[in-house]
Formats: C-alpha cells, sequence, structure tokens
C-alpha cells in the first residue's frame, strides 16, 4: 500500500482544538507532517455550502474526521438532541465534500457505545446492529453509527477509501474537565485535585461504582489512528483499546492515589451507571499490528501534571 501520510501529504484534521484532534495533530508534527486545521470561527462543519467550499479549495489527500459534539453520560442523557443533530451535520458534510473533493483516504471515529447495551464482553466487531442500545446515549450512538454506514456505502456505491475506527473511552491532555458535560475520568482527576485543596473529607461518584470501563490513552489512540491508516483500507470497522477493564469505583481509588487525596469516596446513586460493562475486543487490533503501550497509572499521573500545568 502507498504510503498517503508523508510530509508531502495534505492532510486535515477535522475538530484539531479537541481531545482526538489535538493529539492527531502532535502524532502527525513528530513526523514534520503539519495538518490543514480551520477553528469553528473559521470553518462551521454544521454548514455544507462552507464545508463544500473549504474541501473544494484545499482539495485534502486524508482527513480525519474528528471534530464531534461529545460528552459524559449526563450531558449525553439531558441533551440528546445536540447530540443527534451536530455530530449527523459534521459527518455527513464532511464524509461527501471528502469523497466529492478527491480524498484519498478518510478516517471516521465513532465510539465504543455503537454497541449493544448488552453485547457479549469484550465486545467484538461484528456486535454492530445485534441489539439494543444504552438509552442514555443513544442519540450519540445512532449518530455515530449513521457516520459509520455511510463511509460504508461511499465505499460499496463509490470506491471511496474510508475506514471507521471505534475507540474505548478516551482520556488525556487537552480532555474537558467540567463537573457537568465531562467523563468520568477527568471529573474524577478534577474532584480529588479540589477536594485535596479544600481538605473536604468525601468525594462523590455518580452512580453505583460498579460499572466497568475501559481507558485508552489519547496519545495510544492517535498512534493507532496512523498506524491504521496506512495499514488498513477495509469496509469493516476496528476497534481502538486496551482489552482491559476497571470498575469505576477501582478507577477512583486509583484517581484518589495518583492525586494523594486521604478522604472516602461517597456515592451519589441518584445518577445514572450507564452501560454495566463496556470492554472491547481488540483482536483484530493486534492483528493489524497495534498494541496501546501507555498504562492506566502512568497516563492519569501524565494527565494530571497537564490538568495543573494549566493553573488549576
Ligand atoms: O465517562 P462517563 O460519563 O461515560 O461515565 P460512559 C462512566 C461511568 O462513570 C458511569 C460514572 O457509570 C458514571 O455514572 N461516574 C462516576 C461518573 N462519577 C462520575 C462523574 O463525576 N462524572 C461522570 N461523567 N461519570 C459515555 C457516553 O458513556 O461515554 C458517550 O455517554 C460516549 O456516548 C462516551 O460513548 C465514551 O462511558 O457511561
Amino acid at each position: 500500500m502507498t504510503d498517503v501520510l508523508t510530509p508531502s501529504s495534505r492532510v486535515y484534521v477535522a475538530g484539531h482544538r479537541g481531545l482526538v484532534g489535538s493529539a492527531i495533530v502532535r502524532r502527525l508534527e513528530r513526523e514534520d507532517i503539519r495538518a490543514i486545521v480551520r477553528t469553528r470561527k473559521e470553518l462551521d462543519l454544521t454548514r455544507q455550502s462552507a464545508v463544500e467550499a473549504f474541501f473544494a479549495e484545499t482539495k485534502p489527500d486524508v482527513v480525519f474526521v474528528t471534530a464531534a459534539h461529545v460528552g459524559g453520560i449526563l450531558a449525553n442523557d439531558t441533551r440528546p438532541a445536540d447530540f443527534i443533530r451536530e455530530n449527523l451535520l459534521i459527518q455527513t458534510n464532511v464524509i461527501d465534500a471528502a469523497h466529492r473533493s478527491g480524498a484519498k483516504k478518510l478516517v471516521f471515529l465513532g465510539s465504543s457505545c455503537i454497541y449493544p447495551k448488552l453485547a457479549p464482553q469484550p465486545m467484538r466487531e461484528d456486535a454492530l446492529l445485534t441489539g439494543a442500545l444504552e438509552p442514555t446515549n443513544q442519540a450519540y450512538a445512532v449518530a455515530k453509527i449513521a457516520g459509520i454506514e455511510m463511509v460504508r456505502s461511499y465505499r460499496r456505491q463509490h470506491g471511496f477509501h474510508g475506514i471507521s475506527l471505534q475507540p474505548t473511552n478516551l482520556y488525556g491532555p487537552g480532555d474537558n474537565f467540567d463537573l457537568q458535560s465531562s467523563h468520568v475520568l477527568p471529573a474524577l482527576i478534577r474532584k480529588f485535585h479540589e477536594a485535596m485543596r479544600a481538605s473536604a473529607p468525601t468525594v462523590t461518584l455518580w452512580g453505583t461504582g460498579t460499572p466497568r470501563r475501559e481507558f485508552l490513552h489519547v496519545d495510544d489512540l492517535a498512534d493507532a489512528c496512523v498506524h491504521l491508516t496506512r495499514v488498513y483500507d477495509e469496509a469493516e470497522i476496528v476497534n481502538v483499546g486496551v482489552g482491559e477493564d476497571i470498575s469505576i469505583r477501582e478507577l477512583a481509588e486509583l484517581v484518589r492515589e495518583v492525586v494523594g487525596y486521604r478522604g472516602e469516596i461517597v456515592l451519589d446513586t441518584s445518577k445514572p451507571d450507564g452501560t454495566p460493562r463496556k470492554l472491547l475486543d481488540v483482536t483484530k487490533l493486534h492483528g493489524l499490528g497495534w498494541h496501546a503501550r501507555i498504562g492506566l497509572r502512568e497516563g492519569i499521573a501524565s494527565t494530571y501534571a497537564w490538568y495543573l500545568a494549566q493553573g488549576s
């Protein structure tokens, strides 16, 4: 396969200010590949005509679709209209414009919540569309499934070289630490840090603490995206995870230890648990020659250091 990612390739990273997009830009820079980027003010990806004009002008060879409306369980559960609207618009505009302007490769990122709520664990790629979704994030998951189907359909009908990767729960530098809209890992870093500063006796964990999740550092995801862009060109989706999970209670204990907080953990069971378990089967990913490298403790410690460096 000819390498589509070289310093002379025109690579567009949609969503370069987000957690995933910024990690992909950093990863590309290590190989002297300077991504084409646009801020939201410069290019509103929900506007079809603006997206078409941008692609007609820049004609990227490779497109990473990392722009998305994302959030944790509470944001998904309370603002489903935003999640379905923005994601459908952004991905539809970008995928179609990439095809029309002659892109040689497109990488679409889904999410592990595309799989049924009660899918057998670890979740294999062929579990997609075999059962009912987790209701708290159904709107987001349906949008992502539509994106996967669009990429697959463009390949089948137009011979378009789009691939869809399904990352597990992500974290790392550049994450959202807002307690109402964030995912669990950044929320816990912030909660334990602030409780330590204030000498508060307890930190509150949402739900029962029993759900299990898998956490992948975003720099590992970016490395996997670059690797798979080069070696993979098939219609089937590919899971991107570490292959190990941990309960939310255990995660909280680990973050407490890394931050150095000595108080107690209490539960707020009025908040939802979501899917009981989300562990990806990574057999296919390993077969394609990629393994995660950043351990969870090490990744939490470096993310906490990044959080502190922001002046928090
Ligand atoms: O990370 P999180 O919001 O997303 O929550 P999901 C994971 C688990 O951590 C849930 C619990 O069981 C939460 O109840 N949790 C405990 C907390 N304390 C907290 C807290 O302070 N903040 C948060 N946010 N959670 C999202 C989906 O699901 O994950 C999206 O809604 C997407 O669609 C994303 O797939 C990756 O893993 O439950």
